[in-house]
């Protein structure tokens, strides 16, 4: 059974999973408002991934016997500014989870919840590629220009990444 600790850390996971799902919504959204649907279709895609770790996790709280408590879902941040924006408000979202899920592995770790720490390492796993991808993003935005990239490096941007998978 899962302690108490881990319980309430795997709950808080799982909202900040939610959370993260609101917050690519929300981007998503804003890039459909400002023309980009290549960048929105991306975003879309991957807020349903969110959405589906947000799941995984509900999941393994309720198969160890433990009590899953969804709560409300923090409000996503405040919109991007741009396209650079966007990219780096979601490398650096990417960043800041990776740190919150290392901290409930080290809990596992430190309780010698075995199961918990194996289960986990499908996220440690899932955010090496979370991170790499946001970086390559912002690498790409970087490169025709960041912040003053124009329009036609931007429509170019958005067409890729209407292809790209959103499997991340
Ligand atoms: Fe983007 O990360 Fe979930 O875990």
């Amino acid at each position: 059974r899962l302690s108490n600790n881990l319980t309430t850390a795997l709950n808080e996971q799982m909202t900040k999973e939610a959370h993260a799902s609101q917050i690519y919504l929300s981007y998503a959204a804003w890039a459909d408002n400002n023309g980009f649907s290549g960048i929105a279709n991306f975003l879309f895609r991957h807020a349903a991934e969110e959405r589906n770790h947000m799941m995984k996790i509900l999941e393994y709280i309720l198969n160890r016997g433990a009590k899953a408590t969804v709560t409300a879902i923090p409000a996503p941040a405040t919109d991007p500014v741009s396209v650079n924006n966007c990219f780096e408000k979601v490398f650096e979202h990417e960043v800041d989870n990776t740190k919150s899920i290392y901290k409930v592995v080290k809990m596992a770790l430190d309780e010698e919840d075995w199961a918990t720490w194996n289960f986990l390492q499908w996220f440690v796993k899932e955010q090496i590629e979370e991170e790499n991808l946001a970086s390559i993003l912002l690498d790409k935005i970087k490169i025709v220009g960041g912040e003053k990239a124009n329009g036609d490096a931007l429509y170019l941007l958005d067409k890729d990444l209407e292809k790209r998978s959103g499997e991340v």
